[in-house]
């Protein structure tokens, strides 16, 4: 689909739901009020649906959100790359075909939609819809130009990632310019942590174990340690950038418990290690510097497991 196509689609249909991926993240939640407020302001009415509820920390984008009342009659993905991320709380949404267009960018997009624009080289599918706005041409919002910002923002990292491209940085240029508190939007998806959070990011600092010249470090967690040191599951998602941030790691793996013989494998690598090639090994995969796979067994055969691994990729030689 071209752009101009995608504007004749919003103008021949009304009534959209917006669906948005569970545990939703910044740029699907920025596409989905983003495109919402977008579409109401050409007159069309639409609602923004997740299956897991809309978090706090992006109060922001919804605060002065109201659902609407009708019949829907067209139904819009935003970074969904795969109907099952639509999530099981929404079942009626996961049947194939039933989505009318999906707008992502993600490679791994199954085209499960009767239309789709997908471009896997977009930082976002925030910066998708920048760049579709701006060819369509009608005025965009100080709540639009906040709701996209946030999603380019978040999914390239603070424009760290290497997903950031010139194109992320020009459309962000652009953005700031709105009347939109971009230095609050920083602040709170960047540097805000709850107390729980702080707590588990210590926790997982404190019982980080390295190993090969410290080029590995390791932290296995169960769900006896999680219990018993008070601290929320949910404090724990999205840790396992921890042990890859301390100088001279090259690969950085989280152990977590799933069930009593089932634990999950995190793995982060730097340049020098493919985090994909070392899950493999085990059933896993993933990107390159970015992995996982499960592993079955007590937690001591595990780690001895991975350890053997490790050292089989030659980083412990003093050389
Ligand atoms: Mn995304």
């Amino acid at each position: 689909m071209t752009f101009a196509e995608i504007g004749r689609f919003f103008e021949e249909h009304d009534c959209y739901t917006i669906l948005t991926h569970k545990s939703p993240d910044g740029d699907t939640l920025g596409a989905g009020f983003g495109l919402c407020a977008y579409l109401r302001d050409m007159g069309k009415k639409a609602n923004v649906v997740n299956a897991d509820g809309f978090p706090d920390r992006y109060y922001f984008m919804y605060d002065d959100y109201t659902e609407q009342d009708f019949e829907e009659q067209c139904i819009i993905a935003v970074d969904i790359a795969d109907p099952s991320l639509i999530g099981s709380a929404l079942p009626q949404y996961m049947v194939p075909g039933k989505v009318d267009l999906c707008i992502d960018h993600h490679i791994s997009n199954k085209y499960y939609a009767k239309q789709s624009y997908v471009d896997g080289s977009s930082s976002a599918a925030c910066l998708i819809l920048f760049e579709l706005f701006k060819e369509l041409g009608r005025p965009i919002s100080d709540l639009i130009a906040a709701c996209l910002y946030t999603g380019i923002a978040t999914d390239t990292g603070c424009f760290k990632y290497e997903n950031t491209t010139p194109q992320a940085h020009l459309a962000a240029a652009e953005l700031i310019q709105y009347n939109f508190g971009y230095a609050f939007i920083n602040r709170r998806m960047f540097d805000i942590k709850s107390k729980g959070r702080m707590a588990a990011e210590k926790f997982v600092t404190d019982n980080m174990e390295f190993y090969c010249n410290d080029k590995c470090a390791l932290i296995a967690l169960t769900t006896e340690t999680m219990q018993s040191c008070g601290i929320e599951p949910a404090e724990f998602e999205g840790i396992a950038s921890i042990p890859l941030s301390v100088e001279g790691v090259e690969i950085g793996i989280t152990i977590k418990q799933r069930h009593e013989d089932v634990f999950k494998l995190s793995v982060r690598t730097t340049e020098k290690l493919d985090a994909s090639a070392f899950c493999k090994q085990f059933g896993g995969g993933g990107h390159i510097r970015a992995a996982g796979c499960e592993i079955k067994g007590s937690l001591e055969d595990v780690e001895k497991q991975v350890r053997a691994a490790v050292e089989a990729l030659g980083l412990c030689s003093d050389d």
